[in-house]
């Protein structure tokens, strides 16, 4: 990567405007929610490949961008997908699982079964790539590599929801299973499973509030 320094300039915007701005970005990420069911129409993706474009402009670890995202609509695929996670999902909710762990979820009247995988008319699976590619000096390191990829993963679910699509952060864990369908290199390891698509018609999403300002914000000033 270059070590050089190029000049970087944004459009500066009066303080009224970066209120209101912020005031409407905010109106709109709220309606954002997680969503269980698809419709099965299909959706555009030279869309979703922008999407996953912008979420590649994170910041990241020495920017090593340690992510891969896979775009996956393969039915067969996403059927052999389903069955490894289900089979994961089933031992997790039977077993894996506390109960404070499944009594916490029953709002969500989530169990072993993921039709979404299946339904939705993609998945983006997310890989982190812990380590950089290997080549014969040996592995390059690879830096805060979770943050790196989860603040990708916000930076594309916030796109997603700019163009009126939904997803769902889903981690049949353990999720070895992805890198091994997906044909994954070695340093790479599964970080999330994304079912996006449109809601399906008169779907239901459990009635929540957001923590309010004052249960998140802190603020010391001098
Ligand atoms: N991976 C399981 C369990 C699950 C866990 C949490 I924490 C959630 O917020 C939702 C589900 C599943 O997807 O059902």
């Amino acid at each position: 990567m270059s070590e050089r320094f190029e000049p970087y300039r944004l459009p500066r915007l009066s303080d009224e405007e970066m209120v209101a701005q912020s005031r409407a970005f905010f109106d709109e990420m709220n309606t954002r929610r997680s969503v269980r069911v698809f419709s099965p129409e299909p959706i555009p993706l030279e869309a979703v490949r922008n999407c996953i474009d912008t979420a590649s402009t994170a910041p990241s670890g020495a920017h090593k961008q340690p992510w891969t995202f896979c775009l996956v609509t393969d039915p067969a695929l996403r059927k052999k997908i389903r069955k490894a996670a289900e089979e994961e999902e089933f031992k997790n909710y039977h077993g894996r699982m506390s109960e404070v762990w499944l009594e916490d979820l029953k709002p969500f009247g989530t169990d072993h079964i993921k039709p979404f995988i299946e339904d939705a008319p993609a998945l983006i699976v997310v890989f982190k790539q812990v380590h950089d590619t290997v080549d014969d000096t040996g592995k390059k390191p690879n830096y805060y590599v979770n943050e790196s990829v989860g603040i990708a993963v916000g930076m594309l679910l916030t796109a997603l929801h700019r163009i009126g699509l939904v997803a769902l952060t889903h981690t049949p864990s353990p999720m070895g299973f992805l890198a091994e369908a997906l044909g994954r290199p070695d340093n790479e390891r599964a970080f999330l499973n994304i079912p996006i698509g449109f809601p399906a018609e008169g779907v239901e999403v459990p009635v929540l509030s957001r923590k309010p300002r004052a249960d998140v914000l802190v603020e010391h000033h001098g």
